[in-house]
């Protein structure tokens, strides 16, 4: 249907609207393209000529008996309200074959998207999301809201027409893991500003949300048996801002919040290094039976848990146990980074102890990649953030089966600068503009670590300099969406020309979205955004 075809048959269905006549006349919101869709979707095929128009009669269909998929509808249709002003009904679909309107239905999708994927087809007059899993349907409504006008996204009523370029996908990721972490130790950030990241990272089909809760500069989550840890250990942040930490409903919302957008959140809690903020909590943790005072510089590598002490054992103990059981996901990730003072065979001893610890409390362990110094439960997976491209160590680990999360500083850390007049982050691991960013396979990047081994990707954004919502978007965009796209889309779409016209088609989405990016010199973003 053409546009003015489909202008017309809004009047046409609803004479009586005055809001979508005066749509008739206002100029078109910029009608979204196949071609602009962030991950590039597996397989992707326009139908020339052919839109569909959400419009005031548009009712959106979930599939019949499913609470999931009527909670991912239900998502869809709020969103959409609150810019377009329609009604948008949330009702069983009819019967499998979808009438008029957005169905979300949990059959008919081939079996080749596997349980994150989705087929997506845009008719004249339906739209169709088809998965076998709601998570599935969750990606495909990210693909959806990339379709329509960038005003979708927005807040407020917004004149519209909202058209969907007709044609059909068939997309699943390429690996099961697509993270991002936020340190929220050396910087905190309330709940709130969780939650928006959680809704920006959603877009781009990111699954994991890493939440580094405790470091030297401050202890993030409240832990019922040792209470000083968020009390007095939470107190404190880089450079004497404001402290602050969450308890455990704060955690659980955040939680819930990422888990209704299909995102796990996967806690961390760093040790034996990085852990003055829990020394200086209780005396009795440490070696000398002193407590060392708060600190609130930047430098690593000075504090270690007490490794000949029982009660180490006891602290690690309850505060796994503890976070595990607000934890659905299946990892915690217990850091093991940059133990400089603690001794190696302290070390090895120590992160035997704590992955038996996490796996008692039935969770899968992470590490960071110093972690394969250690003997290695089998499940542990390594979380590889060095500069170079080959690793002895972590190749070992992976010939003898242990799976790798990818984030090698130099390419996928979210603190570095973009350039060097970057006024926010740090740059030991290089400069990262979003085309390095973008240039590198996680699949065949490490030495010995081939495809099979690696389970994802993720993009650390440590926060020594970030300090609001503000930076963290700034940091993040445009760089998180490239990592999303090498994390999700098959390695064969892999093209810096075609992804920067992709890229560069969200600027106005980010504009509508409040999200402050980093106007990148490598793209060209649309005028006004
Ligand atoms: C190294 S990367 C760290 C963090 C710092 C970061 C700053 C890693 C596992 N440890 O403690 O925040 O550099 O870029």
């Amino acid at each position: 249907m053409t546009r003015l075809g489909a202008v017309l048959a809004i009047v046409l269905a609803i004479p009586s609207s005055p809001v979508v006549l005066t749509a008739s006349v206002v100029p078109a919101a910029t009608a979204a393209s196949f071609a602009a869709v962030v991950p590039v979707p597996v397989s992707a095929v326009p139908a020339a000529g052919v839109t569909y128009q959400i419009t005031s009669a548009t009712t959106v269909y979930a599939e019949p008996g499913s609470a999931t998929a009527q909670a991912v509808a239900t998502f869809l249709a709020t969103q959409l309200r609150r810019s377009t002003g329609y009604a948008l009904p949330v009702a069983d679909a009819p019967s499998s074959t979808p009438g008029d309107g957005i169905s979300l239905l949990l059959s008919g999708a081939p079996a080749t998207v596997g349980p994150e994927g989705y087929q997506l087809t845009v008719a004249a007059n339906t739209v169709a999301i088809r998965a076998l899993q709601p998570a599935g349907l969750f990606r495909g409504l990210q693909t959806l809201r990339q379709l329509l006008p960038p005003e979708a996204d927005a807040t407020t009523v917004q004149a519209g027409p909202w058209p969907v370029p007709g044609g059909t996908i068939v997309d699943y990721p390429r690996f099961a893991y697509r993270g991002m972490m936020l340190d929220v130790a050396r910087h905190f950030f309330p709940v709130a500003t969780v939650q928006r990241l959680i809704d920006q990272i959603a877009l781009y089909k990111i699954n994991t949300l890493h939440l580094h809760l405790s470091d030297d500069q401050g202890w993030r989550i409240a832990i019922d048996s040792w209470p000083n840890l968020a009390a007095y250990g939470g107190s404190t942040a880089v450079g004497g801002d404001p402290g602050g930490s969450y308890t455990k409903a704060d955690y659980q919302a955040i939680v819930a919040y990422a888990a209704a957008r299909y995102i796990t959140v996967v806690p961390e809690i760093d040790m034996p290094g990085h852990t003055n903020a829990a020394l200086a909590s209780y005396a009795q943790l440490n070696c000398n039976g002193v407590a060392p005072k708060l600190y609130t510089g930047t430098s690593v590598g000075f504090s270690s848990l007490c490794v000949p002490l029982e009660l180490t054992y006891t602290f690690v103990d309850d505060v796994i146990r503890e976070l595990s059981a607000i934890t659905p996901g299946p990892y915690a990730h217990i850091g093991g980074d940059e133990a400089a003072s603690t001794p190696a065979a302290d070390y090895t001893y120590f992160m035997n102890r704590a992955q038996n610890i996490v796996a008692a409390h039935g969770k899968t362990a992470i590490g960071w990649h110093d972690i394969v110094k250690s003997d290695e439960l089998p499940s542990t997976v390594a979380q590889f953030w060095g500069t170079t491209s080959s690793d002895s160590n972590v190749a070992a680990a992976a010939a003898n089966g242990t799976k790798v999360l990818m984030s090698p500083a130099n390419l996928a850390y979210l603190d570095m600068k973009y350039v060097r007049k970057t006024k926010l982050g740090q740059t030991w691991a290089g400069l990262i503009e979003v085309d390095k960013a973008y240039s590198w396979n996680p699949g065949a990047y490490l030495t010995g670590v081939g495809e099979a081994s690696v389970l994802g990707v993720e993009g650390p954004l440590w926060t020594e300099t970030i300090r609001t919502a503000a930076d963290i978007d700034y940091m993040a965009f445009p760089r998180l969406p490239a990592l999303a796209e090498l994390g999700w889309s098959p390695w064969s779409t892999h093209n810096w020309t075609a992804f920067a016209g992709r890229l560069g088609a969200q600027g106005p989405r980010w504009k509508v979205m409040g999200v402050n990016y980093y106007h990148s010199p490598k793209i060209t973003w649309p005028t006004g955004s």
